[in-house]
């Protein structure tokens, strides 16, 4: 790729810091943008990551002494738009990769203020940056990470975002329907509508890329130095659930599927949520433009993947064992799911499959850290329904 300047919002988090060392090492000008919110939000609802990371200071210091590369940060809130604004005026971003959003399906049903927080801080962030993209970078590529999470589980084939419908003998095309299953997730939606308005009036261009629940530990470059790994979070806040459920198999607690385990969900290596985000940037969408694509590799019921961590732990000497608990969350434990894929794919994506990785990269390096897991977070604490209600 020619040499971009490349904007990352959130690039102190699980994706964002990884993201910023992958386009800086393709020798792309990189800055970072974040206000540590999420770290401070980890010490609220006590969810330490498995490794404990090193500041954002010292990430870019160390990722400066391994390459000789820099990285710029900024640090501010995305919600403040004179803060985004004056980023925007600074910086003039070619490409524009959001993650600067509150991550966590559980968080933003903790209760009406972590549902404020969660809202404010998403769709307010991501209209600031609609802003000043129109005013200072209209020709900018923003991509931004929403999820597969939009759409629910449907009874019907999940399109690419947008799906043709005909009507009372009249057709037109629509963005696809959306049943999300948390505050966390309609945020996301929300952001997709607003988005997806500025393209069409504004003429911005957009790829929303709905991801999937994403794995993993390493990168290429997480790898390069000591210091420069990226938040591994295994708590019931903040953790997904492969991850939980390979850090439960060393614990020696058992797997937790949450109600009957039918539930179906698209998943992807973070090895491969860099390279979507690189096809994205390396085919910006057109002007005017808002693309959607489905983000993940594999489909897999909650059940399959924790009897595939149970089997690839039993090949290291583990003996995990799966416990179905009761389901905090109110969605449907046995349904239809049929996601398409296939704008990655077509692009060039080539999968790093679950199979791949589930030894080698991801239980053998957490029984390196076993002593650092800390049990009392991993059992789920927050209900969508609260037993009064
Ligand atoms: N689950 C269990 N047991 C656990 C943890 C989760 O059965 O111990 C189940 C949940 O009930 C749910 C499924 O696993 O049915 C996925 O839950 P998750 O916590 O792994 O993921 P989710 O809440 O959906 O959110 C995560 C990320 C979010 C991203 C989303 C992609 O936190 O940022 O948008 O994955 S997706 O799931 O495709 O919407």
């Amino acid at each position: 790729m020619v040499k971009k300047k490349v904007l990352i919002l959130g690039g102190d988090g699980y994706l964002g810091w990884p993201t910023a060392m992958y386009f800086s090492r393709k020798g792309h000008d990189v800055a970072v943008v974040d206000n540590f919110i999420k770290r401070q939000w980890e010490a609220e609802v006590e969810a330490e990551p498995l490794i404990p990371i090193p500041s954002l200071q010292q990430r870019i210091r160390i990722w400066k002494q391994a390459t000789g590369k820099k990285i710029r940060m900024y640090v501010g809130n995305l919600a403040h738009e004179r803060f985004v604004a004056r980023i925007f005026r600074d910086f003039k971003p070619d490409v524009i990769i959001h993650y600067g959003e509150q991550p966590s399906a559980p968080f933003s049903m903790m209760g009406n203020e972590r549902t404020n927080e969660t809202q404010i801080n998403n769709v307010v962030g991501t209209l600031n940056v609609i802003y000043s993209m129109k005013r200072s970078t209209p020709e900018a590529h923003l991509i931004k990470l929403g999820t597969m999470g939009e759409y629910g589980t449907p009874n019907i084939d999940i399109e690419e975002g947008w799906i043709t419908i005909t009507h009372k003998g009249r057709k037109d095309r629509m963005l696809f329907p959306k049943k999300p299953g948390s505050f966390y997730h309609l945020s996301k939606v929300h952001d997709s509508n607003n988005l997806e308005f500025a393209c069409r009036v504004w003429g911005l261009r957009v790829t929303d890329l709905n991801q999937g629940v994403v794995y993993g530990m390493e990168t290429e470059e997480t790898k390069l130095a000591d210091g420069l790994h990226t938040s591994f979070h295994y708590d019931d806040i903040f953790g997904t659930a492969l991850n939980r459920f390979c850090v439960q198999a060393v614990a020696g607690v058992p797997i937790t599927p949450y109600g009957k385990g039918g539930q179906k969900r698209g998943f992807l290596n973070i090895v491969d949520t860099l390279r979507c985000v690189e096809l994205a940037a390396l085919h910006p969408a057109k002007k005017g433009e808002f693309r959607v694509f489905n983000q993940f590799t594999e489909v897999f019921s909650i059940r399959e993947l924790a009897e595939k961590v149970k089997s690839a732990a039993a090949d290291m000497g583990i003996r995990a064992k799966i416990r179905h608990v009761r389901n905090p969350r109110t969605e449907l434990e046995q349904h239809y799911y049929n996601p398409v894929h296939r704008a990655l794919p077509k692009l060039g994506l080539k999968p790093h499959l679950l199979s791949d990785v589930l030894v080698e990269s991801m239980l053998a390096k957490i029984i390196e850290h076993k002593d650092l897991i800390n049990e009392e977070i991993i059992m789920p604490r927050v209900l969508w329904v609260s037993k009064t209600e």
